[in-house]
């Protein structure tokens, strides 16, 4: 059975996003701050926005070579310049890679090669490893660029970019938006290592038109606050394109912590926070929390990963808000959003419109009301591949058009969607996306490791998973606590601290495999149940 958005369809103007995103409807002025940042007050405005970025976009041109369809990568925390460079880029016809600061120079090079990336634009701290891994993607010295106005170390600031000339952004007809890739953000989707998802710009358009008809507390009386990152995807739509296109105002943190986001939304009177549920047990359990004026907050925002009924209904009865969820994946963006008259602690709302969706069998039969199965989903939001990886996406997008999530999910007659479970490999911690395939092929290089399986276990007290491994030892190695702790330092030492092994290193005979040699993850979750309760 196909279940359709029950939302009006509604008609998407399929244009170029910097066109789409700086048409805001209401009127907005330009000196409406749209991004301030949190810590220093310092404030970018709508007019500074669009003209700086048309700027810094002629200055790429120019001064830097920067052609049509070339890819520049933004290595950076959030900070309220991120959308000029990532607007000049789109102005100027490029494509936009959006990476984690946190990740290390092989993870970055990984990025960076898998994208073609040619320049990169990269927040100072972050600074040696952005060249190191620019030299093993070949990327000149030169084509490497500082957020703010200092050079250091020979890498020009891309304050010297910004030209007296701002470029006319690069317009695209309804066609050319649905076959030009805009953003480049990775993911692993079902399986492996991450790949680079190809975001185009109706997909953009379109995903932020659907939220903005269904939503009309998405306007420019939102004041968000930006405690998730804008590489991934939930901060890149809604603190970029849904903020720039409703005419919102965003305070910006570069990372989070409870007591800041807490004074933040007291000084700046925030309304409307789009947080993970590992923050939503923070504000519920810790006192903190209590210390601050939070009462000009009006929404709650939950997404990236589950949220169950009971913490939703805590949050609610102490701080007597809403929480509205938002589901989606890097690949679809957001497809289910839970309206304000609709909330459902628990669910995860419902479809967007234009979009379809239907729930598999495993043997592959469609399924009806009430009964789970993997979600499958169609629409204008849906990516248009994995880049350079024609495999991949076949193996998510099959020939009629709908997307695999790899997700279990199901909807009830009123129209609300649940998910009820993960099958696919992918772990999520605090809503980061680990792949376990990059686990596991760096454990192998562990001499004392023969082979290994990394799996997710939930924590409840941290409303989030940790990356737990499964090794087995070469014959020569005894199994003790200390090859335990060795081995979660040499992971620690070689992967970005979110993807560190929180989970714990247990010891197995062999790992389970099917015939043709797949890790039976399942027995896993099994079997790690009964043998390690968190
Ligand atoms: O690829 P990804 O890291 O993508 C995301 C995207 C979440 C968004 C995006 C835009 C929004 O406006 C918004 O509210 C949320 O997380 O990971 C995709 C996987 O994360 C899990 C699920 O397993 C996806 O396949 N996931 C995402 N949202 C939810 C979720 C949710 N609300 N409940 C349960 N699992």
């Amino acid at each position: 059975m196909i279940f359709k958005s029950q939302f009006p369809d509604i008609e998407i103007p399929f244009q170029g996003i910097y066109q789409y995103v700086t048409s805001y409807q209401r009127g907005i002025k330009d000196d409406k701050s749209i991004f301030i940042d949190g810590i220093s007050g310092k404030k970018l405005t709508y007019g500074g926005l669009k003209s700086s970025s048309k700027k810094f976009a002629a200055g790429l041109i120019d001064k830097a070579g920067f052609k049509r369809g070339d890819v520049l990568a933004i290595y950076s925390p959030n900070q309220i310049d991120y959308s000029i460079v990532l607007l000049g880029a789109i102005a100027a016809g490029g494509r936009v890679s959006p990476a984690n600061p946190m990740y290390t120079i092989e993870e970055f090079t990984h990025q960076l090669k898998d994208s073609g990336a040619k320049y990169i634009a990269v927040f100072p701290p972050f600074l040696s490893n952005a060249i190191k891994a620019a030299a093993a993607a070949n990327i000149p010295e030169s084509n490497i660029f500082l957020f703010g106005d200092k050079e250091i170390d020979g890498v020009k600031p891309y304050s010297s970019l910004i030209s007296e000339r701002e470029v006319i952004p690069v317009e695209y007809s309804s066609e050319e938006a649905k076959s030009t890739t805009a953003y480049l953000c990775f993911s692993s989707g079902t399986t492996g290592r991450s790949k680079g998802v190809e975001t185009t710009h109706a997909n953009i358009v379109a995903n932020v038109h659907q939220i903005y008809n269904i939503d009309d507390d998405m306007n420019d009386e939102v004041i968000y606050l930006a405690a998730l990152p804008f590489f991934h995807i939930y901060g890149l739509l809604l603190f970029i394109h849904i903020a720039i296109f409703t005419g919102a105002t965003v305070i910006v943190m570069p990372k989070f912590d409870l007591t800041t986001f807490c004074r933040l939304i007291q000084d700046y009177k925030v309304n409307t926070i789009p947080i993970v549920p590992p923050i939503i047990v923070l504000l519920v359990k810790n006192p903190i929390a209590r210390k601050y004026d939070l009462s000009s907050l009006k929404f709650c925002l939950s997404g990236a990963a589950p949220l169950s009924k009971e913490l939703a209904e805590e949050f609610t009865k102490i701080f007597n808000i809403p929480i509205k969820q938002g589901y989606g994946l890097t690949e679809t963006p957001v497809t289910h959003i839970s309206k304000t008259d609709l909330v459902v602690p628990g669910s995860v709302g419902r479809l967007v419109s234009n979009m379809e969706c239907k729930f598999l069998s495993e043997k592959g039969e469609e399924l009806g009301y009430n009964q789970p199965g993997e979600l499958c989903i169609r629409g204008p939001t849906v990516m248009k591949g994995y880049l350079n990886n024609k495999a991949a996406t076949n193996a998510c997008i099959d020939p009629e058009g709908w997307f695999h999530t790899g997700d279990i999910a199901m909807i009830n007659e009123l129209g609300n969607f649940y998910i009820v479970e993960r099958v696919k490999e992918l772990i999520k911690y605090k809503g980061f996306q680990i792949p376990p395939a990059e686990l596991e092929s760096v454990l192998l290089t562990h001499p004392s490791i023969a082979d290994a399986a990394v799996i997710g276990v939930y924590s409840k007290q941290e409303a989030t998973e940790y990356p737990a491994a499964y090794v087995v030892l070469q014959q020569n190695i005894h199994k003790s606590d200390q090859v335990k702790e060795e081995i979660k330092d040499f992971i620690a030492q070689k992967v970005a601290p979110f993807k560190k092994l929180r989970g714990g290193v247990l010891f197995i005979d062999q790992i389970p495999k099917s015939e043709s040699g797949k890790i039976l993850r399942r027995l896993l979750r099994e079997r790690i149940k009964s043998e390690h309760p968190l």
